[in-house]
């Protein structure tokens, strides 16, 4: 568990590394990364407290990586926004048959008529499991629904998945006859 101290941490590193690195003065490479040093100068915060909610976050949201220059970079699993514009470099992945979607249930209509659009991020999020999917919907409405997604049929009709290093299921859009409520 993070303390609350912690949880704003996380959340202004969710800011700056998928959002808006400019309101801490920081620029992420074009895969995403920014040097971990920079970060605790921009942050203001010291190795010990970065660590922490990088080690304790419950969904793995960062991921360290040191370079073949020597320097070590931070970046976020995935959930970037289309402004930041990054390419993760994720290899194309071949999905489960079905992946799930956690989404309030005012916004299912609209969904079934325009298929699941990404909005301001860069793609469309799918869970592995149902679990998940409510997790995730419940950030926003207590009353979720789940979605199917037939990934395996989209993959076969060409769409192309990424899976980001924590886990989600990323892709383009995903078209309204691949979409089955629960
Ligand atoms: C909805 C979290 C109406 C969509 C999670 C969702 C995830 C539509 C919202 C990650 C629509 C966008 C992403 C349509 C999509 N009509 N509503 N045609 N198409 N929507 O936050 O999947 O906690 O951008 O259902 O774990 O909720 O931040 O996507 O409700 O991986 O680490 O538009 O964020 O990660 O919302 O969540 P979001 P999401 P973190």
């Amino acid at each position: 568990e993070l303390s609350r101290e912690q949880v704003r941490l996380s959340k202004r590193l969710s800011l700056v590394l998928r959002h808006r690195p400019e309101t801490a003065g920081l620029t992420l490479d074009p895969q995403g990364w920014v040097p971990v040093a920079d970060l605790l100068t921009a942050l203001r915060i010291d190795r010990a407290e970065l660590d922490a909610v990088v080690a304790h976050n419950d969904k793995s949201r960062f991921v360290t990586a040191t370079g073949p220059d020597g320097v070590e970079r931070i970046r976020a699993h995935q959930g970037h926004s289309r402004r930041v514009n990054v390419d993760l470099g994720l290899p194309p992945a071949r999905p489960p048959a079905i992946l799930f979607h956690g989404t309030p249930r005012p916004n299912v209509a609209s969904i079934m008529r325009e298929g699941l659009l990404p909005r301001s991020r860069q793609h469309v999020h799918l869970s592995p499991d149902v679990a998940t999917a409510l997790v995730v919907g419940r950030r926003r409405a207590r009353d979720v629904a789940v979605l199917e997604v037939r990934a395996g049929a989209m993959a076969e009709a060409g769409h192309v998945f990424h899976r980001s290093g924590n886990g989600v299921w990323l892709i383009a859009a995903v078209p309204a006859a691949f979409l089955r409520e629960r």
